[in-house]
C-alpha cells in the first residue's frame, strides 16, 4: 500500500490512540496521508500489553475520545475501569467506524527518518527497506512502547518460558500447575499478580522496590436503559454514582471538568491542606477515598504532591493499610515503601496486598538477597535457587524517549535526535524539537502526557498540530521549526516546576532512572494540564510564537 513514488502530505507513525485520531483529522483535512504501524492491528499499548489482569487505571467514561459526539453516545463501557480486551475492542471500533484502516500499513516498522533540507521533506525507511517521502511527520509512537529488558546474567540459559508483560503473547499461556516467577512490582505486576495467583502452582515475586497501590474498587457501570429518564440529574462534575445516561446527558460539562484540571481528569478535588485539618478529619478523608477507590486517593488533599510533610500523612495511611491487609508481618514490612507516595506512579489494584495471604505465593526481597543470575531451571539469588517453569518480566519500559531513539531520526545539518537529546529531551512544548522541522511528537517528553488522562492529552496535541498545519496552508508556509530559544526556555521551565514536585523525589522511569546510561531528567511536564493547554493556545494565537515558519 505504501507508495514510494508520491510525497505524502503526512506520515503518522503508530496506530494507537494518538495515531488513530491523527489519521481521522488528516482524512478530514483531505491530506494525502498514511499511518505506519509495526503491529498487525490497531491499539498501540493496548495491543501489546495483554497480560492477565491488564486494565486501565483511568475511569472508562473519561478514558475515551470526545472528538465525536456520536461515538461517545453509542459506545457502552461495561466497567468503571475497562479491561485491556474492552479497550482494544474500542480502538478497533474507532478504526472501523471512521474507515481508518484503509490508510494504515500494518506490520511495517519505521527504522529511520531523515530530513532532506533541499527538498524540505522527510525520507523514512521501514523494515522492508521501503522509502516513504512526506512533508510532515507525526510521531504517534507512544510513551511506554519500548520494553525495558534488563540484561540478567545468563538469561539465555533458562530452559523454561520467558514473557514480558509489555509484549504478552496473543495465545493463551497455561500457568496451571506451573512454578512461576515474576520480576518487578510496578503497575503491571500489581495488576498481574492477583490474577495469576489463582492459577499457578506457586508464584515467586522478585521485588527490588515496593510500590504504593490503592484499591480500584472496580464495578460494573450502572445503566438506566431508558427506564427512569425523567429523573435524570444534570451532572455537575465528578460523581462516582451517576448512571451512564446521566453522564452522557451532559457529557460536555463532564469533559470540561477534565479540561480545567491538573491531570486532564474529572476528579473529586479537596482544596484543603492535609496539615490544616485535625488528625481525625484527615483519616476520615483518606478512609473515604480508600473505600471509594482509584487515583482520586492522591487528590485527597491539595498539598500531597508538593509538601513532604503532607505527603507523609497519606504515605503513613497506606503503610498502615498494608500492615492490616497482609497477615505475615515480615511480608507486610517488605511490601511497605519508604519513599513519598505518588513519586512512582500510584498503582491501582484489585486484591494486590490480599494476594500475599495466599499459601502459594512467596515474596523474594532482592534488596537483601540480590538476583545474581538465571540458570537452566530458574533464578539464583545471593541466598537461594528458585526452580521455575515460567518467568515473567514485569520490568517496564524505556519510557518516553526509547521508541523515538529506536528510530534513527536525523534532522537538519545531520543532527541525530539521539545525540541532541543525550543529556535530556529538549524540545518546545513536547511537540517539536529545534533542528527537526515539520516533525511533531504526540504526548512527547516536555508535555503533561503520562501524568494525565492520556486520551485527553492526545486529542489536545493532535488538535493543536492540525490547527497549525491549517494555519501554515492558509499562510503559504511549508516549514515549521521550534526555535532554540523557545525550547531552551521551555526545558528550563519544565525542570524548574519538577524540582519541588513529589514526582521527582525518588528513582523512577519519569526521570529515566530505570535505564542504564539514560540521561536523568524529569521528562513529562508536571506543571499541570490546564496550564499547559493555556500556554499552547497562547502560542498558536500569537501566530506560533517560538516557532520559525517559512
Ligand atoms: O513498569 P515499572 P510497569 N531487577 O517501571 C523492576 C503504565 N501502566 O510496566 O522499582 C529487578 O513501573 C522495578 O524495580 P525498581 C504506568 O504508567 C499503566 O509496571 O526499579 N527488578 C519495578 O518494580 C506505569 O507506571 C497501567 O527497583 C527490576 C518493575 O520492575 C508504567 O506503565 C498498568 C529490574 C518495573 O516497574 C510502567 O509500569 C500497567 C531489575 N534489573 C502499566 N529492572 C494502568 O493503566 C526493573 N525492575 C493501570
Amino acid at each position: 500500500m505504501i507508495s514510494n513514488k508520491k510525497i505524502y502530505d503526512l506520515v503518522i507513525i503508530g496506530a494507537g490512540f494518538a495515531g488513530l485520531y491523527s489519521l481521522y483529522k488528516a482524512k478530514l483535512a483531505k491530506l494525502n496521508v498514511i499511518a505506519i504501524e509495526r503491529a498487525s492491528n490497531v491499539g498501540g499499548t493496548w495491543y501489546w500489553n495483554r497480560y492477565p489482569g491488564a486494565r486501565c487505571d483511568v475511569e472508562s467514561m473519561q478514558y475515551s475520545y470526545q472528538f465525536s459526539n456520536e461515538l461517545q453516545e453509542e459506545w457502552e463501557w461495561t466497567e468503571k475501569y475497562a479491561t485491556q480486551p474492552e479497550i482494544l475492542k474500542y480502538a478497533n471500533h474507532v478504526a472501523d467506524r471512521f474507515k481508518l484502516r484503509e490508510n494504515i500499513q500494518f506490520n511495517s516498522e519505521i527504522k529511520s527518518a531523515k530530513f532532506n533540507s533541499d527538498k524540505n521533506h522527510w525520507e523514512l525507511i521501514n523494515n522492508t527497506n521501503q522509502l516513504i517521502k512526506t512533508k510532515f511527520c507525526i510521531m504517534a509512537t507512544g510513551c511506554l512502547s519500548t520494553l525495558n529488558k534488563p540484561k540478567f546474567k545468563n538469561i539465555e540459559s533458562f530452559k523454561g518460558e520467558i514473557y514480558h508483560t509489555g509484549n504478552w503473547p496473543h495465545h493463551h499461556i497455561n500457568l496451571k500447575n506451573k512454578k512461576v516467577g515474576i520480576i518487578g512490582t510496578g503497575s503491571s505486576a500489581i495488576q498481574c499478580i492477583p490474577e495469576i495467583i489463582n492459577e499457578v502452582e506457586h508464584l515467586y515475586v522478585f521485588q527490588r522496590t515496593p510500590h504504593y497501590t490503592v484499591p480500584a474498587r472496580n464495578k460494573p457501570l450502572k445503566y438506566l436503559k431508558g427506564k427512569t429518564k425523567k429523573y435524570m440529574r444534570e451532572p455537575v462534575g465528578y460523581d462516582n454514582d451517576l448512571f451512564i445516561e446521566e453522564v452522557k446527558y451532559n457529557y460536555s460539562n463532564f469533559r470540561l471538568k477534565a479540561q480545567n484540571s491538573v491531570a486532564a481528569m474529572a476528579l473529586p478535588i479537596n482544596h484543603q491542606s492535609a496539615l490544616n485539618v485535625s488528625k481525625e478529619r484527615r483519616e476520615t478523608v483518606f478512609e473515604d477515598r480508600w473505600n471509594k477507590g482509584g487515583v482520586p486517593f492522591i487528590a485527597a488533599f491539595e498539598d500531597l504532591n508538593f509538601d513532604r510533610e503532607a505527603n507523609e500523612t497519606a504515605a503513613k495511611f497506606v503503610r498502615n493499610k498494608i500492615k492490616s491487609l497482609v497477615k505475615d508481618s515480615h511480608v507486610a514490612k517488605l511490601l511497605t515503601p519508604d519513599y513519598p507516595i505518588g513519586c512512582k506512579r500510584l498503582a491501582v489494584d484489585s486484591n494486590y496486598y490480599e494476594s500475599y495471604n495466599k499459601p502459594n505465593i512467596s515474596l523474594v526481597d532482592l534488596k537483601t538477597t540480590p538476583l545474581e543470575e538465571f540458570y537452566a531451571k530458574g533464578i539464583n539469588t545471593s541466598k537461594n535457587h528458585y526452580e521455575l517453569d515460567i518467568i515473567i518480566l514485569a520490568t517496564g519500559f524505556d519510557a518516553m524517549t526509547g521508541t523515538l531513539f529506536n528510530i534513527d531520526i536525523e534532522g537538519k545539518n545531520n543532527i541525530k535526535l539521539k545525540n541532541k537529546w543525550s543529556e535530556g529531551p529538549k524540545n518546545y512544548l513536547g511537540l517539536a524539537s529545534s533542528g527537526f522541522p515539520n516533525l511533531f511528537t504526540i504526548s512527547g517528553p516536555g508535555s503533561p502526557s503520562v501524568l494525565t488522562n492520556m486520551i485527553v492529552s492526545i486529542e489536545q496535541h493532535v488538535n493543536w498540530i492540525f490547527d497549525c498545519i491549517e494555519y501554515m496552508k492558509n499562510n503559504n508556509k511549508n516549514f515549521i521549526e521550534a526555535s532554540l530559544k523557545a525550547e531552551n526556555e521551555w526545558y528550563k521551565h519544565n525542570q524548574e516546576v519538577s524540582i519541588d514536585h513529589v514526582r521527582s523525589s525518588c528513582s523512577s522511569w519519569y526521570i529515566g532512572a530505570n535505564i542504564k546510561g539514560k540521561a536523568k531528567n524529569f521528562m513529562p511536564y508536571v506543571g499541570g494540564y490546564s496550564k499547559y493547554v493555556e500556554k499552547c493556545d497562547e502560542v498558536s494565537k500569537n501566530n506560533y510564537q517560538g516557532f520559525i515558519l517559512k
